[in-house]
């Protein structure tokens, strides 16, 4: 095995006037150093598709050809003896540049024209609602980039044996990354295998193919050698996708009472360089304009959805896709309109919003909503966290000077979506759909191969959950194996928290077909009929009759050992059963968060002193798991609402390219958390099931926000930024003398 390491560009816009590896090639334990003139006839470039209008496509590359777009693209690819030798050799390859003027933010991309994407959505007659309203509100929100900085970074590790490419991958979309490898190396896609070992975090990031994929596949092919890159910090921060990176103008037209009469609202991300692959750049102003209106009534809405073009890496999914900003938004929104009207912020929800007995509801983008009972939600929390009393102890602090704030949100987030929802978003490469194969071999033992493999979720707890409730087994009788496209069926991947939803959609459904196999079997060595079989702790028993029973050992060998004459009914040999399922959602999930914070004066620092929400997927699989998910999601989301920020000067060069510069949350800056659960099944799918992988970051930075704008209330500071950084809330209470707050 090789190693690679890629020559980067230091420019943010550059024309590639010459590569010059002699010196590298000449060094010791070189095997190769490639460019685009290498790579062109080998791999196609990553050219992901958008049905519909306002799409203008792009195509990255596996190596800058000709021309580099953001600071840190691949320019060279250099192959050595180890990944030492590469990095040394890296650092001698020459590139003669010629730089090019640089588009760094969304306002010079805007001026230049320079539009990935474009949609709108009408419904009602948004002018009248804002002419006629007593109350319009018009506000301008700010999202940073974010880097989603999984603890692993991205690694591919790819062999060419003359007939199949083998590729190990960290990746969330095996089925993907196949099919995209065979299209762009021209190969057929039974010819490529990928194999995805534990993955440390993708939360988004690794639901893309990259360039750096094709190009490593493209170079093993070529030296007939297994060759492995693994992504060093600084390249995760400079060169993978990046996330939100967004601004929102909105209007909002309210009534005397507070109830919501109609919204416009416009959004422009900063979309980077190229359209990611298979997602596009158009995930996130569309996903947060599609969910703005939130677990809301409101029903007149018109939106304008914008990519625009910069030299920068591509954006890309990250958990709460387009969700957060959607939810931030929305809330800063609702508690803007308490302020106004003398309301108090959970009085303006009760006010707007869905009552449970009005869903299924369709929401003002068109959103089809399933199932969630918010105004129970909203009252469970503030029962847990004693609103009054909170309220009763904030006027105590700050009466005592501390600036002690109380924020609270409400989000309502699609998961488990299918194919409909990608094809609606006209998503061409995203398939939809996910699989399981179940298989119970001859000893009584069970393994389930699935399309959609984890990155920390805890996949293989939950579906061997599931497949042993159904089969009768033990837990320890079932094995969840790591994604194998040679052994598991295809589906699309581990992203817009879909796994619950798929794995009762296909393993359990599996494991349903497998067990009405094991009746069968069983009923005939027992003489009974298969419906009067109990299949429970590993022994196949006649209903009422305990005692007339056969081990599932003994009925799964029957299966592969058949008896004299065959099997009964006609059955076919072997217990395996494979389900393609096609999810009928999205299934809503929601959550209502509360966060107390308190701001310090002399730092502008922000400190959460209490974090309580409560939490509706449906019925749970797994608490212990789906409660670690909501941990991880929530500390995800208090390093965007306070922390995390890509920065790029206006030459488009990346100032935070270490963890030192970019500020990840730790420990320190996470709360003790009290989480409760309402469930409100839903009624598309088999169990009510839902997910909530991505919940804790589309709530958190909404309620974090509010709370800060609270405990700052009447020193002049606007909370419309994330994250909410301590220069511009210091910067605002230095203005003003410290007395001047009231109560
Ligand atoms: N679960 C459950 N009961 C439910 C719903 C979910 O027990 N009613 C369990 C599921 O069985 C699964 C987990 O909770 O083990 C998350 O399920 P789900 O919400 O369906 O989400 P996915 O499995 O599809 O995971 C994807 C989601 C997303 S989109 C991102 S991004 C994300 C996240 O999960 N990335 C993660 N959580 C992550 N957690 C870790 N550790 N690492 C990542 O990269």
């Amino acid at each position: 095995m090789v190693s690679l390491a890629f020559v980067r560009s230091p420019h943010a816009h550059a024309a590639i006037r010459r590569v010059d590896a002699s010196t590298a090639r000449r060094l010791d334990g070189v095997l190769g150093v490639f460019t685009a003139d290498d790579l062109r006839a080998l791999a196609r470039p990553l050219q992901p598709r958008l049905e519909g209008d306002g799409f203008t496509p792009t195509a990255w590359p596996a190596l800058a050809d000709g021309r580099v777009n953001f600071c840190g693209e691949a320019v060279a690819a250099v192959v050595a003896t180890s990944g030492y030798v590469a990095a040394d050799a890296r650092e001698l390859v020459r590139v003669e540049y010629e730089p090019l003027p640089v588009l760094a933010s969304i306002d010079a991309a805007l001026a230049a024209d320079r539009v990935l994407f474009r949609r709108r959505h009408r419904q009602g007659d948004v002018d009248g609602a804002l002419t006629n309203a007593p109350l319009v509100l018009r506000e301008t929100f700010e999202h940073a980039r974010c880097a989603p900085s999984p603890l692993e970074p991205r690694g591919v590790l790819a062999d060419w044996d003359g007939e199949t490419l083998t590729v190990w991958a960290s990746t969330q979309t095996p089925s993907v990354i196949q099919t995209t490898l065979a299209a762009v190396l021209d190969l057929p896609s039974t010819r490529v295998r990928i194999l995805v070992p534990d993955v440390g975090g993708g939360f988004g990031l690794k639901s893309h193919v990259f360039p750096e994929d094709v190009a490593v596949a493209a170079i093993a092919r070529q030296l007939g050698r297994p060759v492995k890159w693994v992504e060093e910090r600084r390249e995760s921060l400079a060169a993978a996708s990046q996330a939100r990176a967004q601004r929102m103008d909105v209007e909002v037209a309210v009534g005397r009472d507070g109830v919501l009469l109609g919204l416009r609202a416009r959004a422009v991300s900063d979309g980077g360089a190229y359209h990611i692959y298979p997602l596009t750049g158009a995930l996130e102003p569309l996903g947060s304009l599609g969910i703005l209106p939130g677990p809301y009534r409101t029903s007149v809405y018109e939106y304008e959805a914008v990519t625009v073009a910069t030299h920068k890496p591509p954006l890309g999914a990250y958990r709460g896709v387009g969700m957060t900003m959607g939810a931030f938004v929305m809330e800063r929104l609702l508690d803007t309109v308490a302020e106004r009207l003398g309301l108090d912020p959970t009085e303006v929800r009760r006010r707007n919003l869905i009552p449970r007995e009005a869903y299924p509801f369709t929401s003002a983008s068109g959103m089809t909503y399933d199932s969630g009972d918010f105004p129970k939600a909203l009252e469970q929390v503030l029962a847990a966290v004693d609103y009054g009393g909170l309220r009763l102890e904030q006027a105590a602090a700050r009466a005592a000077g501390r600036l002690i704030g109380v924020g609270i949100a409400c989000y309502t987030e699609y998961t488990g979506m299918g194919a409909e929802v990608f094809r609606r978003r006209g998503m061409s490469d995203v398939p939809g759909i996910e699989a399981a194969t179940v298989t119970m071999d001859a000893d009584g033992t069970v393994s389930c191969a699935t399309s959609f493999p984890s990155q920390g979720q805890g996949h293989a707890t939950t579906i061997t959950q599931l497949v042993a409730d159904r089969l009768g087994v033990p837990m320890k009788s079932v094995r969840v194996l790591p994604v194998d496209t040679l052994a598991a069926p295809r589906g699309s991947g581990t992203f817009g928290s879909r796994g619950a939803v798929s794995m009762a959609g296909s393993a359990a459904a599996a494991a349903d077909r497998l067990r009405e196999k094991l009746q069968a079997l069983a009923g005939h060595l027992l003489e009974a009929s298969p419906a009067d079989v109990a299949v429970e702790e590993g022994r196949a028993s006649v209903r009422g009759f305990p005692d007339r029973a056969v081990t599932l050992a003994e009925v799964a060998r029957l299966a592969y050992w058949l008896p004299r004459g065959g099997l009964p009914g006609g059955l076919e040999p072997g217990l395996e059963a494979t389900v393609y399922f096609n999810p009928p959602g999205p299934t809503f999930s929601g959550a209502v968060h509360v966060a107390v914070v308190e701001v310090d004066p002399e730092t502008g620092r922000v400190a959460i002193r209490r974090y309580a929400l409560v939490e509706d997927c449906g019925p749970v699989i797994n608490p212990m798991i789906v409660d670690g998910q909501v941990h991880g999601g929530v500390a995800q989301g208090i390093g965007e609402a306070l922390l995390e920020r890509v920065v790029y000067d206006d030459g488009g060069q990346l100032l935070t390219g270490t963890l030192m510069d970019y500020a990840l949350p730790r420990a320190d800056d996470i709360p003790a958390f009290e989480i409760s659960h309402l469930e409100t099944p839903s009624p598309l799918m088999p169990g009510g099931l839902k997910g909530m992988g991505e919940g804790g970051t589309i709530g958190a930075p909404a309620a974090i926000a509010n709370a800060v704008a609270d405990a700052v209330r009447g020193l002049g500071v606007r909370v419309t930024q994330l994250p909410i950084r301590p220069e511009i809330i210091i910067n605002f209470i230095g203005k003003r003398p410290m007395t001047s707050y009231s109560t």
